[in-house]
């Protein structure tokens, strides 16, 4: 009898231990506050959609670095859950990237919208290692990350290439940049990393016609391995990417593996009618992968390209809000020029904007700060 008891008590203690165990990052050394992030995430995909914005806190379309300012609050009076940056040229040694934008200020932004609760996501256009270096009067794409006149690049530099020196350079001031990121206290702010992204196109060096999938795999790896085990990097979230793509089969092309990826991510921007069924069908089978791997979601890019003045609301919400997303972002709206480059009608179709931010399954600054999902005192 008191056997029978003992192993009743085990029995208990271990469904209990299974019921409360949380999903965690890929990296075992994730710094606390990274853990704290990755499971809030995971939490708040089945309680709303965080929207987010690519360099909403550096520019918009008519003003240039100002203080507190942002396109999404001009519109909402709120600002975006998740801020998107971009550090292409960070791997130059240069101070602005390949948007003019100042590295220094990117890292004050960051610090700021995390100090504010928010989310930071980085993305990485890095040049074309092995084209920028062949001096010629070509004008672009020349030499950058959508210079696909080599299939040798992916290749070259990785180790036993002839540019893997060259490429631990671009990751060690990569890294410089990273480590610099701290909160007033000191502490490393966590974020997620979204390099070599839409790999399922082939217009930038690193897509699935321009290597091969053992080489995207390997570059991914690499990558990683360098940031996290040699530089001992250990607050960021790594998300997976591909542009449209129609199995998963197709998706997981390249995949680098669960030891390597936090997040399952996916672009897809509207170019005609056939977008709502595509972007249903991606997302239905990219959110079902991520649950299985216990990994996080989002639609990373998007944007409206065929001129609908309801967009916000009669598109993208009803299709996103069937799935335990954790953000949608839309790109850049380029300073001073007359087209967006993001697709977000922001300025066009305020109203529909709106309406989309008032709904209760997108979720804005104010609301993550209220959700607590730093878990701050
Ligand atoms: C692209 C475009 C480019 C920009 C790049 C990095 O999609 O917006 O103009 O340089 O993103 O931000």
């Amino acid at each position: 009898m008191k056997a029978l008891n003992l192993t009743m008590v085990l029995m208990i203690l271990s469904v209990c231990s299974f019921a409360q165990k949380l999903p965690v990052p890929a990296d075992k050394k994730a710094t606390k506050e990274t853990l704290i992030l990755f499971q809030s995430l995971y939490d708040l995909k089945n309680k709303g959609i965080m929207f987010g914005h690519q360099d909403d806190l550096m520019y918009g379309y008519t003003w240039w670095h100002e203080e507190d300012r942002s396109d999404t609050k001009d519109i909402t009076g709120d600002y975006p859950a998740v801020a998107g940056f971009e550090l292409g040229h960070i791997e130059l040694g240069v101070d602005r990237s390949l948007d003019s934008v100042s590295f220094v200020e990117i890292a004050e932004q960051i610090k700021m919208h995390y100090k504010r609760g928010g989310v930071v996501t980085l993305s990485w256009h890095l040049n074309n290692p092995v084209t920028m270096q062949i001096n010629d009067s070509k004008g672009w794409p020349h030499g950058t990350a959508w210079d696909v006149s080599s299939k040798e690049v992916v290749a070259s530099i990785l180790p036993g290439g002839k540019n893997n020196e060259l490429f631990n350079t671009w990751l060690e001031r990569l890294a410089t940049f990273f480590i610099s990121l701290k909160d007033d206290k000191g502490i490393p702010i966590p974020f997620i990393f979204r390099p070599f992204h839409e790999h399922s196109g082939s217009w930038f060096w690193w897509g699935t016609n321009i290597c091969t999938e053992q080489e995207y795999s390997a570059l991914w790896r690499y990558t990683v391995n360098f940031l996290r085990d040699k530089k001992n990097i250990h607050n960021i979230l790594y998300a997976y990417n591909t542009d449209r793509v129609t199995s998963l089969e197709q998706y997981m092309k390249g995949y680098p593996g669960d030891d390597i990826i936090d997040m399952l991510s996916l672009d897809m921007y509207d170019r005609g009618e056939q977008f709502n069924g595509e972007l249903d069908t991606a997302l239905g089978f990219v959110t079902k992968e991520a649950i299985s791997k216990n990994k996080l979601t989002a639609l990373s890019e998007t944007g409206e390209r065929r001129g609908m003045n309801n967009w916000w609301t009669s598109v993208l919400l009803p299709i996103v809000s069937k799935y335990p997303l954790d953000y949608v972002l839309t790109w850049r709206d380029a300073f001073n020029t007359k087209a967006t480059v993001s697709g977000s009608p922001f300025h066009s179709y305020q109203e529909d904007f709106r309406k989309f931010y008032d709904s209760p399954r997108t979720l804005f600054l104010k609301e993550i700060t209220e959700a607590n999902i730093y878990k701050r005192k």
